[in-house]
C-alpha cells in the first residue's frame, strides 16, 4: 500500500440525521473508487463501515467507523458516524481527527433534529463543512429539493450555496451540473456509478448559468481582486474560481451543497472529485493546539484540536502549537478503540504531527508508559491494511497496545503534549445487571470492561447502597446491543432489571421501650434486659448512641452489645427492609443476671427494645431525590416542566442559555421517578433535549406512595430478629 504525503490526504467526517444515507453514501464512494467490487449495503452487512452485527441487526450505525478511498492520487479517509440521537455524541468525537465534514441530509425530510445537532458540532469546532442532499432518487425529491435548500439558507444563511444543479431525466435523478466547471455528469441509475461528462441539458442551461453566476459572485465577495476580475470579464477563470472556492470553504465562509443518490449511485463519484479539489488537506491547518499539561477528561470545555486563531485567548504557557508537518516531533491522538476477542485491542489514531514508521517505540504521554507500534495499518472498516509509514495528518491503526485507551496522546519521548478529548454526555439510563450463572459471574466484569474500552459512555459499578451491579448507557437500544455483545462475543449471559431505589427509613416521633431477653434451656440460660428511648435526628446525621446508665444497672462490658443489637436491627429496617437512619438512642436502664447474662443476650435485648420503640416512633420511608438539569430547546420547556411535575418533581429554576435558543430547567425529582427519563425526554423533545442528574438529598416519601412500596417489600419478621 502506497503512503500518501500530507498534501495528498483528506480526512472527512460524514454526519447527519439517522437514515439520511451516510453509511450507504460512504459505500458508494468506496465503490466508485473501486475499493469494493460492488455497492456495499447496510441491510446485509456488506457496507464496509457496517461490520458490527449489532449495527446491521438494528439497521443503524452505533459507532464511528473508518474507511478510505484512493482517488486520482489522493487518499480520502472517510469517517462514518451514527445519526441516531442516542449515539450522536460519537459524531462529535469523530470531528476531531478530520479537517472537514459532510453533513448529509435527506432531500425530502430536510433539516431534522440531528442535522441541527451536528451543525452545532461543526460550528463549535470551526470545522469546514459541506452539505450533501442525498436520497435525490426519492419519488418526491424532484419537487422538494429546492424547498429543502431554501430552509437550509433560511436557517444557516445564504452562504449555504449549491455548487451543483440536480438533473432529472424524465423524472429520474440522472446526474448533476457542476457549477464550477459548467459540465454535466450523467449516470445510469443502479449502474456502474461512474459518471460521463456530457453537455448541459438544454432544460437546465438557463438555471445553471444563473446559479453559476450567483456562486461566482458569492466566492468573489470580499476579495477585491476577484471582484474586479469578475466585473471586467463577467466571470472568473475556472482555476481562479476553484482556488477561491477552496479557500472560502477552508475559511468557513462558504458551505457548498451537493446532490447524490447513494443507493442508485448517481453523482457519488463526483463527490470524490469535490473532496479532492475542495476539502482542506491536513497541512492546510496552520497548526493544531494541545495542552502542555494533562487535562482531566471531563474538564475539557469544548475539547478539540482547534485552529490556531481559535485558541489565542487561552492562558499563556498552557497551549502548545504543533504544525501538521513531518519535521515536527511525533504526536498521535487515539480517537477510537476496537476490542476483538481474537485480534485483541485495535487503537485508531490520528498523526497530528511528525511521521511514524512500523515497529517503532512510542511514549504514551497520558499514562507515562512506552508502547510499541508493531504492524502499522490503515483501516478499511474492520480490515487492517498494512502500511510501512504514515505522514503527518494521516489516520492509522495499530493492534495490541498494552496500556493505551481512547483519548490518549502519544509521541516521541521528551516532547509531551496532550490533546483534549471531546467531552461525552452522561449516560441516560441505568440498569441492574445480574449474571445468569456462576460461570457468567466470573466472566462479567472482564467482558464489560472490554466493551467499555470501545465505548467510553458506558459505566459499570457496584452500588454501595444496594450492593447491585449497575450498568449505565445511553438508552434502551444501547444497553440491548451491549447485552447482545456480552452474549455473542464473550459468551456471558446476563439479566437486566430496574435498579433498586436505595430507600431508607427514619422516625418522626419518639419512643420508649424495654427489651427483655430471657431463655432457660437446661444448663446455662440467657438473660439481658434494657430500657431505651429513641428520638429523631436531623437529615444526614445518621445514628447516635448515648449511654445514660447509672449505678451499674447493666454492667459496662455489655453496653456495646446493646448498641450493636440496635444497629443490626436498624440496618434490617422496620417498615420495608430499608436501613433506619437519622435517630438517636438513649440507653437509660436495665438489669442483668450474674450467671445467665452475656453479650448475645444483651444484643437480643437491644433488638427487641428497638423494634418496640419503632412501633411508637412514627416510622416513615425516605427516598433519594436527584438534582436534575434538563437542557431543551425553548419551545419544549413548558412540556418538560409539566412532565417533571408529574414525576413529583419540584422545579427549582430555569435559565436561558446564551444564544437564546435553549433553556436549562433545574428541578429536584425523586430517583424512583427518573429511571426511564432518558426515553421520555427524547419523545418530548424530538431527540433534542439532554439531561444530567446527581443525587442531592433524601426526603420523606409521601404516604400514598410509601404504602405501595411497603406493600410490595418484604417486611422483616421476628424470625429475622432471632437469626
Ligand atoms: N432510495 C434511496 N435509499 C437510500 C439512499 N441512501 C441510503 N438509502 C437507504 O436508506 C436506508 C438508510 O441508509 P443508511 O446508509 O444506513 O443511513 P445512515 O445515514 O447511515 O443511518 P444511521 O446509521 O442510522 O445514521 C438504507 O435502507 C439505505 O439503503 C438513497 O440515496 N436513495
Ligand atoms: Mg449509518
Amino acid at each position: 500500500m502506497k503512503t500518501y504525503p500530507s498534501s495528498e490526504i483528506r480526512n472527512v467526517t460524514l454526519a447527519g440525521h439517522a437514515q439520511s444515507g451516510k453509511t450507504t453514501l460512504l459505500s458508494a464512494m468506496l465503490h466508485a473508487a473501486r475499493m469494493t467490487p460492488k455497492l456495499g449495503r447496510m441491510e446485509d452487512g456488506s457496507a464496509v463501515t457496517a461490520y458490527d452485527e449489532e449495527d446491521v441487526a438494528r439497521g443503524t450505525t452505533m459507532h464511528a467507523a473508518v474507511a478510505f478511498a484512493e482517488w486520482n492520487g489522493v487518499k480520502i479517509n472517510l469517517i462514518d458516524t451514527p445519526g441516531f440521537h442516542m449515539f450522536a455524541h460519537e459524531a462529535r468525537s469523530a470531528m476531531m481527527p478530520a479537517e472537514s465534514a459532510l453533513i448529509v441530509l435527506h432531500a425530502v425530510n430536510g433539516i431534522e433534529p440531528i442535522t441541527e445537532r451536528v451543525w452545532k458540532y461543526v460550528e463549535e469546532s470551526a470545522m469546514p463543512h459541506s452539505v450533501v442532499m442525498n436520497h435525490m432518487d426519492h419519488a418526491r425529491a424532484e419537487s422538494t429539493w429546492e424547498e429543502t435548500l431554501a430552509s437550509l439558507q433560511d436557517r444557516y444563511g445564504r452562504t449555504v450555496v449549491p455548487v451543483q444543479v440536480p438533473w432529472y431525466r424524465e423524472g429520474v435523478f440522472a446526474g448533476v451540473v457542476d457549477l464550477v466547471t459548467m459540465q454535466a455528469f450523467e449516470y445510469e441509475p443502479m449502474g456502474s456509478g461512474q459518471g460521463k461528462i456530457v453537455e448541459i441539458p438544454a432544460a437546465l442551461a438557463e438555471a445553471s448559468r444563473a446559479a453559476h453566476e450567483a456562486l461566482v459572485e458569492l466566492v468573489a465577495e470580499g476579495k477585491d481582486e476577484l471582484m474586479e476580475e469578475f466585473f471586467s470579464v463577467g466571470t472568473l477563470p475556472e482555476q481562479h474560481l476553484i482556488t477561491a472556492l477552496h479557500e472560502a470553504i477552508r475559511e468557513d465562509r462558504i458551505f457548498p451543497v451537493l446532490f447524490t443518490s447513494a443507493l442508485t449511485e448517481v453523482a457519488t463519484d463526483h463527490l470524490l472529485d469535490f473532496l479532492k479539489l475542495y476539502a482542506p488537506a491536513p497541512l492546510e491547518r496552520q497548526a493544531v493546539a494541545a495542552r502542555a499539561r494533562p487535562v482531566a477528561m471531563h474538564a475539557a470545555a469544548n475539547g478539540h484540536a482547534q485552529e490556531m486563531d481559535a485558541v489565542t485567548e487561552a492562558v499563556d504557557g498552557e497551549i502548545v502549537m504543533r504544525a501538521v508537518d513531518d519535521a515536527e516531533p511525533l504526536s498521535i491522538y487515539v480517537f477510537k478503540t476496537m476490542t476483538d476477542p481474537f485480534a485483541g485491542r485495535i487503537s485508531f489514531f490520528k498523526v497530528f504531527s511528525g511521521s511514524i514508521k512500523s515497529d517503532v517505540a512510542v511514549t504514551n504521554y497520558s499514562r507515562g508508559v512506552a508502547e510499541k507500534f508493531a504492524h502499522l495499518s490503515i483501516m478499511q472498516g474492520n480490515n487492517a491494511v498494512p502500511v510501512d509509514m504514515l505522514h503527518a495528518g494521516d489516520l492509522g491503526a495499530v493492534a495490541k497496545l498494552k496500556d493505551t485507551a481512547t483519548g490518549d496522546t502519544l509521541g516521541d519521548k521528551g516532547h509531551e503534549i496532550f490533546f483534549e478529548p471531546v467531552p461525552l454526555p452522561e449516560p441516560a439510563m441505568t440498569w441492574a445487571i445480574e449474571p445468569k450463572t456462576r460461570s457468567d459471574e466470573d466472566k462479567l466484569a472482564p467482558a464489560v470492561h472490554k466493551l467499555m474500552e470501545e465505548d467510553l459512555l458506558v459505566r459499570f459499578y457496584r452500588d454501595p447502597m444496594t450492593n447491585e451491579f449497575l450498568i449505565a448507557a445511553a438508552g434502551q437500544p444501547h444497553i440491548e446491543s451491549l447485552v447482545a455483545k456480552l452474549r455473542k462475543r464473550y459468551h456471558t449471559e446476563v439479566t437486566l432489571k430496574a435498579p433498586k431505589v436505595p430507600y431508607r427509613e427514619t422516625i418522626r416521633g419518639r419512643g420508649e421501650a424495654q427489651g427483655r431477653h430471657k431463655k432457660q434451656t437446661g444448663g446455662h440460660g440467657q438473660f439481658g434486659d434494657c430500657k431505651i428511648r429513641i428520638e429523631p435526628l436531623a437529615r444526614g446525621e445518621g445514628f447516635q448512641f448515648v449511654n445514660d446508665i447509672f449505678g451499674g444497672a447493666i454492667p459496662r462490658q455489655f453496653i456495646p452489645a446493646v448498641e450493636k443489637g440496635i444497629q443490626e436491627s436498624a440496618a434490617r429496617g422496620y417498615l420495608a427492609g430499608f436501613p433506619v437512619v437519622d435517630f438517636k438512642v438513649t440507653l437509660f436502664d436495665g438489669s442483668y443476671h450474674d450467671v445467665d447474662s452475656n453479650e448475645l443476650s444483651f444484643k437480643m435485648a437491644g433488638r427487641l427494645a428497638f423494634r418496640k420503640c419503632m412501633e411508637q416512633a412514627k416510622p416513615v420511608l425516605l427516598e433519594p431525590v436527584m438534582n436534575v438539569e434538563v437542557e431543551t430547546p425553548n419551545e419544549f420547556a413548558g412540556a418538560i416542566m409539566g412532565d417533571l411535575n408529574q414525576r413529583r418533581g419540584r422545579v427549582q429554576g430555569q435559565l436561558q442559555k446564551p444564544g437564546g435558543q435553549n433553556m436549562i430547567v433545574q428541578a429536584h425529582v425523586p430517583m424512583a421517578e427518573m429511571l426511564d427519563y432518558g426515553q421520555s425526554l427524547t419523545a418530548l423533545t424530538q431527540g433534542r433535549g439532554s439531561f444530567h442528574m446527581e443525587m442531592d438529598h433524601y426526603d420523606v416519601v409521601p404516604s400514598s406512595v410509601a404504602e405501595k412500596i411497603i406493600a410490595t417489600a418484604r417486611k422483616p419478621t421476628e424470625d429475622d430478629e432471632a437469626a
